[in-house]
């Protein structure tokens, strides 16, 4: 089991600081637990290549750049930039000090001020993809999406193929269930290796403020790619993960099942089962109808019909440029 739930929501500064800088080794890091040190980006250089998303209303900005020239031809990365969210404990200290402002504007009560923040206000997230594949670049880039619909037999004739032959590395995966990489973020682990999970932050969350709270839990068996395999013989695992899951962030975070999304993705973009806990309030990517299944219903659709996610038809979307939307659309023509 991880270290005993430490109650409340915010921790203290120091504390924050010293896992902000593990998470951002680790991220950097292709194995590892991150460090506690000043780190590097694990490359050198950084020529834009595209602009693959931005949104000003987000603060986000998902950049491709060739790195490593100098050494070659020069290899891909992904850049994911996001400014963070205020902290108000510190925003009101430097609002009650004498922060450096520049007048915008001044029209009877209302002014507008340019106000440079101290760097522990300014923070920017930034999360590196390297080597970035042809796959992570279209998983990152802004496309028209299309629905499809995948009957049970269309699983097993197309996107089963497909996913065997080409889907993102689960590397990742299996370094954090062999504790090679994360392993002092873990929030809590049930050891079992049929029905054992380990829950802990996602990529996502910098776990600064609970707002847009989000966990994932990984299940300690192999094989179970997504939703599409799950049978009532999973249904122990999945209520183990419904339960201790939501007991585990109760514990950890202060936040009851009644504030938390609890979901799996169809399709994922990684094929090792996981759950998704996201704050009910928080609007995190991939809440829409056609990409959650809330892990409360998958239940219930396994008790009622233990191959129910066999045989129903599962609508989902893709992007104009997958692949597998080519393979739906040969079939479809065939
Ligand atoms: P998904 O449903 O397979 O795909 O979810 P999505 O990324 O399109 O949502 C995988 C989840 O794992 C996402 O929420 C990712 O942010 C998260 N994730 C991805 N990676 C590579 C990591 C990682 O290295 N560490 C952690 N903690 N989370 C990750």
């Amino acid at each position: 089991m991880a270290e005993p739930a430490a109650q409340g929501g915010k921790r203290k500064r120091e504390e924050e600081e010293e896992e902000e800088e593990a998470v951002e080794g680790a991220e950097a890091a292709s194995v590892g637990n991150g460090t506690a040190g000043p780190a590097r980006f694990p490359f050198t250089g950084f020529r834009l290549q595209k602009v693959l998303r931005e949104s000003a209303r987000d603060k986000t900005l998902f950049l491709h750049g060739k790195v490593n020239e100098s050494s070659g031809d020069g290899q891909d990365a992904v850049v994911i930039l996001e400014k963070t969210p205020f902290q108000v404990d510190e925003v009101a200290q430097l609002l009650a000090g004498n922060p450096e402002l520049r007048l915008r504007l001044s029209n009877d009560v209302y002014s507008n001020y340019q106000l440079a923040p101290p760097p522990q206000l300014s923070g920017v997230k930034a999360t590196v993809v390297f080597p970035a594949t042809a796959k992570h670049l279209q998983k990152y880039g802004r496309q028209e999406l299309h629905m499809v619909e995948e009957s049970g037999e269309d699983y097993t004739n197309i996107t089963l193929p497909y996913l065997e032959a080409q889907s993102l590395s689960i590397q990742w995966v299996y370094n954090i269930l062999d504790k090679k990489a994360e392993a002092e973020r873990i929030i809590y682990e049930n050891p079992d290796p049929s029905d054992g999970f380990i829950l802990l932050p996602d990529l996502k969350w910098d776990q600064k403020q609970l707002e847009d709270l989000y966990l994932i839990a990984i299940c300690h068996r192999r094989g179970i790619k997504s939703l599409r395999d799950l049978t009532a013989e999973h249904l122990p695992l999945l209520r183990n993960i419904q339960r201790e899951g939501q007991e585990a962030i109760l514990q950890r975070y202060g936040v009851g099942p009644d504030r938390l999304r609890v979901y799996l993705h169809y399709q994922p973009s990684y094929y090792h089962l996981h759950v998704h806990f996201t704050a009910l309030g928080h609007e995190a990517p991939g809440t829409g109808v056609e990409r959650a299944h809330l892990l409360a219903e998958v239940i219930e659709n396994l008790q009622l019909a233990p191959r129910h996610y066999q045989c129903r038809t599962l609508r989902y979307a893709l992007r104009a440029d997958d692949p597998l939307l080519a393979c739906f659309r040969a079939a479809a023509g065939s």
